[in-house]
């Protein structure tokens, strides 16, 4: 007899910056979720898809949890929510070498009212970083605030423990068919996924506030007759000065983010790809609906 088919939702939670990207993509086995090293970086629920064995497993990458202030912080908290209480599992991602700081103490007060019940699994993340004496003492600490169903130590990065992990999901899943195709990597439009990937190398260049003050979107998206696509993208700034910022001296700051950028969809895309940039200097974008309903977030969960 075969054995059944199962599947199942997980959402990934956490601090921002906990590395619930860098697991995703992992899971995955492909870069569909972007990474940088500065907090808030996810903006919007995507979800990425693995398969073990008879298992698909659709993990949920969130934005991360913090004390919002402005509508955009409270529209990505939001989403981050409600992906956790549509979920069948959560992962709660907590970094081993900063342990239970007063953020995490937050989300885990929020947990029990927010999951509507589906079990909760503990990951420490990070591992590669602390001496392995220090992870006894900080599972203890955390299951001893919150029932954890299971505690996994783990490097999203390196890979340590990732396995065991997606071993114990695949059994936890609900029986039933699969969600999604068993060839398909993630659940997001083509379009958006290229406009993260081109925010993912602005945010990388860009420093301080400006980050959080972009948005990126995809305008125009022609298949060309060679086989090759021809991708028109706008970022919007709130400031002239950020769009100095964003264009660099002769222009070289947006031809390298540009040049990051197309080389990465290439190889998404598996084909050749001509992508154009532009900046607009747009003071009100952050109170704007169609610029949330672009990054997949709903605009009235920013309302105060
Ligand atoms: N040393 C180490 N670094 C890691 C590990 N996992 C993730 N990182 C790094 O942590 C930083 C944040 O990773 P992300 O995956 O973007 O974190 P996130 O939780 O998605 O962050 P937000 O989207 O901002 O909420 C990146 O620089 C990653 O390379 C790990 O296991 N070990
Ligand atoms: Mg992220």
């Amino acid at each position: 007899m075969t054995e059944a088919t199962r599947a199942g939702f997980i959402a990934l939670i956490g601090e921002p910056n906990a590395g619930k990207s860098t697991l995703l993509n992992r899971m995955v086995g492909a870069k569909v979720s972007i990474v940088t090293h500065k907090v808030q970086t996810t903006r919007a629920r995507i979800r990425g898809v693995a398969m073990e064995g008879q298992a698909q497993l659709v993990f949920v990458d969130t934005p991360g949890l913090f004390r919002p202030r402005r509508r955009l912080d409270r529209a990505m908290v939001a989403a981050a929510w409600s992906g956790a209480s549509d979920a069948d599992i959560v992962v709660l991602l907590v970094e081993a070498h900063r342990g239970i700081t007063e953020g995490v103490s937050a989300i885990m007060d929020g947990l029990a009212e927010r999951t509507a019940g589906a079990p909760v699994v503990l990951a420490i993340n990070k591992i590669d970083r602390v001496k392995s004496d220090v992870l006894l003492g900080l599972t203890k600490e955390l299951n001893d605030r919150f029932a954890f169903e299971e505690t996994f130590m783990i490097s999203a990065e390196k890979g340590h423990g990732v396995d065991a992990l997606r071993q114990w999901l695949a059994g936890k899943v609900p029986e039933g068919p699969w969600l999604y195709p068993e060839d398909q990597l993630a659940d997001a439009p083509m379009r958006q996924i290229a406009a993260e990937i081109t925010r993912e190398k602005l945010t990388l260049r860009l420093h301080q506030e400006l980050p959080y003050q972009m948005t990126v979107e995809t305008e125009n998206w022609e298949e060309q007759k060679d086989g090759s696509a021809r991708i028109e993208q706008l970022i919007y700034v709130i400031r002239d000065g950020h769009k100095g910022i964003v264009l660099g001296a002769k222009g070289e700051t947006i031809k390298a983010v540009g040049k990051a950028a197309r080389e990465e969809l290439v190889e998404f895309l598996g084909r050749k790809v001509h992508l154009f940039l532009q900046v607009k200097v747009r003071p009100g974008w952050l109170e704007e609906s169609e610029r949330y309903s672009e990054m997949g977030l709903d605009f009235k969960d920013g309302n105060e």
